[in-house]
């Protein structure tokens, strides 16, 4: 597959040949049972480049009738090997057709071209790193006396829901697609409407690569008219949701009416640490990556700057300097920062800052609309002095490219303004003193922490937050556990 031709292409036309429209349910691409569709916008034009098909219940239905079928048929006798064996086909796909599944993320999500380029490679990475795993949850044997032997069996929990968000469409329907696959249930995913190219595009290569027909259904749509209708539906068995607290409190309502198990990723706010004895450029670097990557639009994005006083000021100098050197444009072109995702959330990124410039908040750079060349959804990147930490910009996820940033005397305040919101996703700590960095991991409530490198670790490290970040871990040996359901088995000899 030819990268350059396909850039060329999609800048050419706007959009590329050939792309998937309808739904993937049983093995087949199928139009919509409404017969309605909806666009998807390139963000950095602002441009619908295809339209979709608009899901409502009744293909939902339709798609987990196919997933539970599938759970009877080839895919439920298959071997863990053999499993394994479809999702390292997958991964072997994806690494060939990685330029255009790249070209088309950036097309629907905005993102720059290179960081679709590295989604992608996570993506195929997923499929690897469950591949291998697929036959190997051993279970457990338990220690009774003599008379009794006792196991258990990890039976995989059937039909998985996943509702996936807009900010990395590919990677996340990826991270719960290829364990849900690897621990043999069958998934019906509901991609958002803003981004649901890659999950189908992903459904047919899962296809080539042997899946048979049912095991993996796509159906686009809303969340009110696709998304509601399969978290509520009592041939769902699992639910893994990534997306903001208010909808993920809504799921989690709705499942309570069948008692469906739920996994739930939901915002962040999470503490970017530098103290006083940090290798500075280091954490600089981190910071612009943990901030401006993807235009801050990440759960676990490093939005809350905590710097020790002492080296405030130069600090905050040079991140300055760096910030103001980012050159906007669209995903395709040569640039440091795309644009967000929609029109909808960049008037929603706007309003936290408006809101906190008219409270007097001081703000270093940025702070406003951008515009572009490419035209489409921009917004400065931007660094802005919190005011204390009931500070909005210190409890509320803003999801753009927007850093707040909090002074701190010494470590012990660190720590508290890093637990100080409602949130519990990422810690991150950039120090050469290892105790205070061991201190941080032990007292910063968060699902992960990183030291000296934000982001660092891959597929291998279970990801997930507390709190009102939400529960349950995705990726690692525990992602597979996640769509597991454990039984004890004991028998009196
Ligand atoms: O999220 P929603 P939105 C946060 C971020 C962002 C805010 C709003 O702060 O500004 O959420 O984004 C589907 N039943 N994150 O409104 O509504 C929906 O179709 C079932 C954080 O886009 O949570 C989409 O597929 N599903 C985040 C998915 O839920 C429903 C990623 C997410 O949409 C549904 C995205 C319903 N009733 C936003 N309503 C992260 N944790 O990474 C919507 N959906």
């Amino acid at each position: 597959i030819d990268r350059n031709k396909l850039i060329a292409e999609a800048v050419a036309t706007g959009t590329l040949s050939g792309l998937p429209t309808q739904h993937f349910i049983d093995g087949a691409f199928v139009p919509g049972a409404s017969g309605e569709s909806f666009a998807s916008f390139d963000p950095g034009r602002a441009v619908a480049f295809a339209r979709f098909a608009a899901g409502t219940a009744e293909d939902i239905d339709r798609a987990v009738i196919a997933a539970r079928k599938a759970l009877k048929g080839p895919w439920g006798s298959a071997s863990p090997a053999e499993r394994g064996r479809i999702l390292a086909r997958a991964a072997a796909l994806v690494r060939e057709e990685a330029p255009r599944l790249a070209v088309a993320e950036t097309l629907d999500s905005g993102k720059r071209l290179a960081e679709a380029e590295g989604d992608v490679r996570g993506v195929a990475r997923a499929f690897e790193y469950y591949a291998g795993a697929a036959d190997k949850l051993h279970g457990d044997r338990f220690p009774l006396d003599r008379n009794y032997i006792g196991f258990s069996l990890e039976e995989p929990i059937g039909v998985a829901a996943q509702i996936i968000p807009w900010n990395y469409p590919i990677s996340t329907a990826a991270r719960g697609i290829a364990p849900a696959l690897a621990a043999g249930c069958s998934v019906v995913a509901k991609p958002a409407e803003q981004t649901p190219l890659t999950a189908l595009l992903l459904a047919d290569l899962l296809h080539r690569a042997g899946l048979p027909a049912g095991v993996l259904n796509v159906v686009t749509g809303t969340g009110a008219d696709a998304g509601a209708p399969l978290v509520a539906h009592p041939g769902v068995d699992h639910i893994t949701f990534t997306g903001s607290v208010v909808t993920g409190q809504w799921v989690m309502r709705s499942a309570a009416d069948h008692v469906t198990r739920l996994l739930l990723e939901l915002g962040g706010k999470s503490p970017f640490t530098v103290l006083a004895d940090a290798d500075q450029d280091a954490a600089l670097n981190g910071l612009m990556e943990a901030i401006f990557e993807n235009a801050g639009q990440i759960c676990s994005s490093g939005s809350r700057l905590i710097l020790d006083r002492s080296i405030a000021d130069d600090f905050l100098d040079a991140l300055r300097t760096r910030v103001r050197g980012i050159r906007l444009g669209h995903g395709l072109s040569d640039c440091d920062m795309g644009p967000v995702n929609s029109a909808e959330h960049l008037a929603r990124i706007n309003a936290h800052v408006a809101a906190a410039k008219a409270a007097g908040n001081h703000f270093l750079t940025g702070g406003a609309i951008a515009q572009c060349d490419s035209g489409g959804w921009f917004f400065e990147p931007t660094v802005v002095m919190a005011r204390d930490s009931h500070d909005p910009l210190v409890q509320e996820e803003i999801f753009g490219p927007v850093l707040t940033v909090q002074i701190v005397s010494d470590f012990d305040e660190a720590i508290a303004a890093a637990n100080a919101t409602r949130y519990a996703l990422v810690g991150g700590i950039y120090t050469r003193d290892l105790s205070k960095a061991y201190r941080y991991a032990r007292e910063v409530d968060a699902g992960q922490i990183y030291i000296n490198e934000y982001f660092a670790g891959g597929i291998e490290v279970p990801f997930g937050g507390n709190r009102q970040s939400g529960f349950g871990r995705e990726k690692g040996m525990e992602g597979l556990r996640s769509y597991c359901k454990l039984k004890s088995v004991v028998a009196r000899i």
